[in-house]
């Protein structure tokens, strides 16, 4: 059989994508010097596929920032404020330009909403599709790439973002009378398509792949019926590629019988995030003669693939199609290039990892042990999964079962009044405080970079941190605030910095990963059963309160987050993994309490980033999500304030689950959107009390004091002011001291001016 893959990392080895674009947008570099290093690691990419004999290799996967800007743009799908700009562009630069003007806002135009890439901690900007919105072949991006391969003697199979997936992602433009969906504008992209796809069969690509991860999310059977019309279009073409449709990231349920009809070569299927496709594959009666292309390699994890697993699941597909393709599950673009680059890793943890380049030979060898027999594989068949308790820790386990779900909390209602007359008590109604984090100066990174590197003494670095610490207790006690914090100097990504301190976990030192644009981010490795060595942010949090009278808040990441933003054993249940990360940071709340912390924040950004695509499996997620939160936090004394903190999130799906997570006051991103989550959460049954951010931190704007107070009095028609904190909207570690101390002294001023005229 034949291999495949769906895409490839293309930032390079040491991240050379990030300085090329960032490089060309601070003017250090040239239009013609960023292609010129861009195609060098395409060519890379092609490369080190072709050399491990993929057939399939894929081209029109590179990006300079993201594929659904890239496929926007490709069909002249521009919103109306970055047209003049576009069409003024008179050379490369200019047309970059107007490319990373959508991307990233220009002084005229603000940019494209980036948003989560299905359940991946990936984000794509959103296209804007209205009535008018121009949908014309406007590019050759696709078949520039593929002959782009072929000059350097590899046939690429071209990928496109189908137009099914490509409209359910998009967004109606502004201009988008009610009712409009994107999706209305199908019949006049196709032709797009087709033509795209009349130039890629005359430019010589012999099958191209087009991609449809929306059908491994609830599709209704209108969507369905535009899936079939779409590839019966396309699959009637004359001129034309051989079609593979490809879905990833979940089975695909009613949407496989659609496939299997379509008069297309090929369909994909993911049996690793979506086994249930083999037996739905199976009642559908077969591909007939279709080529089946066999997600088995898991794109989005950084485990060595169990390939006896593997043979065993395609052995069973090989009836049901008329060929077999070997193929990742997803584009391999979600985890690191190359484990050679490791040198640090406890070996046992090393022997069981696959990172892409290594994910390209599992695909050679289930192709070889399909042809040749499992015997072909001789030792290489158990390599990589020894036998499992090599990292199974009994204490843990033992003290999960004695815990079971924990003792539940006071009632909330009794619980406020011992806060209230507690030693946290005495706060005002329409309490200040801030998020977490305080502006990263460039001496705090020094001073990180030092110690780790070895050129700065441990001592040295932590008096430099005790400094910021006073530093920034002393500000926040002039401006003001009720509720203070240390600022967190000590920590780098809120994810990273605890996994560092957690048994059960390991860090990568290149292991880098796109999270958007040119920015990426380094999951560490969850591999085994998780404790806590050792308390990991007690002694920080100690020093802050003893330089103040006044509170100091503690601050944790959640079970859910630390779970989402990192590579996950996948031998177990995600649930029972997050009750032990729940233990470890349980630990951690009483050590805080126990320190005379009495406002401890638990953050869950990314709760709704782990939602399941498919609806009926999102209330069990929320239930596992919201206990695994409460059995980190419902250790304390009822006199201890629990907060929360989310962001990232598009609230609707998990709305719900704000009040089960049981924190005594939650704090969320509300100011883009004027408040109005305030009183969605009432009309939910939140009945505790809400911080939600009264200003955008994402933008370096000070917020203005009259402004804050309007804010403040939208959220109070919904919500009584002993229950309103006032807060900024997230941390403050991206933004600089120029803008965060006057809009904080305006947070504080605002929030006394609207306590005076309840007073009165
Ligand atoms: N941590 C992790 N995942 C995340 C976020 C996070 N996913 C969602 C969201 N936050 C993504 N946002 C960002 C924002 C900034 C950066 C990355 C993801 C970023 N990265 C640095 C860069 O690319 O230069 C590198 C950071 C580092 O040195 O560790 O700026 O907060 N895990
Ligand atoms: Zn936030």
């Amino acid at each position: 059989p034949a291999t495949s893959v769906h895409g490839y990392p293309h930032i390079g080895p040491r991240r050379e994508l990030k300085r090329a674009v960032e490089g060309y947008w601070a003017g250090r570099t040239t239009a013609a010097e960023l292609d010129a290093a861009a195609a060098a690691l395409r060519r890379d990419a092609v490369a080190a596929m072709a050399a491990a004999g993929i057939a399939a290799v894929p081209s029109n996967t590179f990006t300079y920032y993201d594929q659904m800007l890239d496929t926007a743009l490709l069909f002249g799908a521009v919103p109306e404020r970055f047209r003049a700009a576009a069409a003024a562009a008179s050379d490369r630069a200019g047309e970059l330009d107007a490319y990373f003007a959508m991307a990233r806002g220009s002084d005229a135009a603000p940019p494209l909403e980036m948003t989560k890439w299905f359940d991946t901690n990936y984000h794509y900007l959103v296209p804007e599709i209205g009535p008018a919105t121009p949908l014309r072949l406007s590019g050759a991006k696709p078949v520039e790439e593929f002959e782009e391969a072929r000059a350097q003697g590899v046939e690429t199979r071209p990928v496109l973002i189908g137009p099914l997936t490509f409209l359910l992602l998009s967004k109606p433009d502004a201009s988008a009378p009610e009712g409009f969906a994107p999706l209305d504008r199908l019949d006049e992209l196709l032709p797009c398509y087709g033509e795209l796809l009349e130039r890629l069969h005359r430019a010589g690509a012999a099958a191209v792949r087009l991609d449809e991860p929306a059908l491994a999310a609830d599709r209704t059977p209108e969507e369905l019926a535009a899936l079939r019309r779409a590839y019966r279009y396309l699959g009637e073409r004359e001129a034309r590629p051989a079609i593979t449709v490809s879905t990833y990231f979940g089975a695909i349920g009613a949407a496989l019988p659609v496939l299997a009809a379509a008069p297309v070569e090929g369909v994909g299927l993911d049996f690793v995030a979506g086994p249930a496709n083999r037996d739905a594959l199976a009642a559908a009666g077969g591909l007939g003669g279709k080529v089946l292309e066999a997600g088995l390699v898991d794109g989005r994890n950084v485990w060595r693939t169990d390939l006896g697993g593997a043979l065993a699941m395609a052995a069973s597909l090989l009836g049901l199609a008329g060929g077999l393709t070997v193929s990742t599950s997803c584009s391999l673009q979600h985890v690191p290039l190359d484990l050679a680059a490791e040198t640090g890793l406890d070996p046992r943890l090393r022997e069981r990892l696959a990172f892409a380049r290594q994910k390209l030979d599992e695909l050679a060898l289930i192709a070889l042990g399909l042809a040749e027999g499992t015997e072909a594989l001789g030792d290489r068949l158990a390599a990589g999964r020894p036998a499992g308790g090599a990292f199974t820790d009994h204490q843990v386990r033992a003290r999960l079962d004695a815990l079971g779900a924990g003792r539940p909390r006071a009632d909330y209602a009794v619980r406020v009044r011992a806060q209230r007359q507690g030693g946290a008590g005495a706060l005002p109604p329409l309490a200040t405080t801030t998020i977490g984090s305080f502006p990263q100066t460039a001496e705090v990174r020094a001073a990180r970079a030092g110690l780790r590197a070895g050129r700065l003494p441990r001592e040295e670095y932590e008096r430099l941190m005790r400094a910021e610490i006073d530093r920034v207790i002393a500000l926040q006690e002039d401006i003001g605030l009720d509720v203070l914090v240390h600022g967190e100097p000590e920590r780098n990504d809120m994810v990273q910095y605890f996994a560092e301190q957690l048994a059960g976990y390991a860090a990568t030192e290149h292991g880098w990963v796109q999270s958007y644009g040119s920015r990426y981010v380094r999951p560490p490795i969850l591999f085994g059963d998780v404790s806590r060595p050792a308390p990991m942010t007690v002694e920080w949090a100690r020093y802050a309160q003893s330089r103040t009278a006044k509170p100091v808040k503690g601050m944790l990441t959640g079970p859910v987050t630390m779970l989402a933003w990192s590579f996950v054993r996948d031998d177990q249940p995600l649930a029972e993994t997050a009750r032990q990360v729940a233990l470890a940071l349980r630990d951690e709340v009483r050590d805080l309490e126990a320190a005379g912390i009495r406002h401890i924040q638990v953050d869950e950004p990314a709760l709704r980033e782990l939602l399941p695509l498919r609806r009926d499996e999102q209330p069990a997620y929320l239930a596992w999500a919201a206990e695994a939160f409460r059995l980190a936090t419902s250790g304390v004394a009822d006199t201890t304030t629990v907060h929360t903190h989310m962001c990232y999130s598009e609230f609707g799906e998990v709305i719900g689950a704000i009040g089960e997570l049981d924190a005594d006051v939650t704090s969320v991103e509300a100011a883009r959107s004027r408040m109005e989550l305030v009183a969605d959460l009432r009309d939910v049954g939140y009945r505790r009390e809400i911080g939600p951010g009264v200003y955008d931190i994402h933008s370096p704007r000070v917020p203005s004091e009259e402004e804050i107070e309007a804010a403040l009095r939208r959220a109070l028609a919904a919500v009584e002011p002993d229950r309103l904190w006032v807060n900024p909207d997230c941390g403050l570690k991206t933004r600089g001291y120029a803008e965060v101390e006057p809009a904080l002294r305006n947070l504080v001023s605002a929030a006394r001016r609207v306590r005076e005229s309840l007073g009165s």
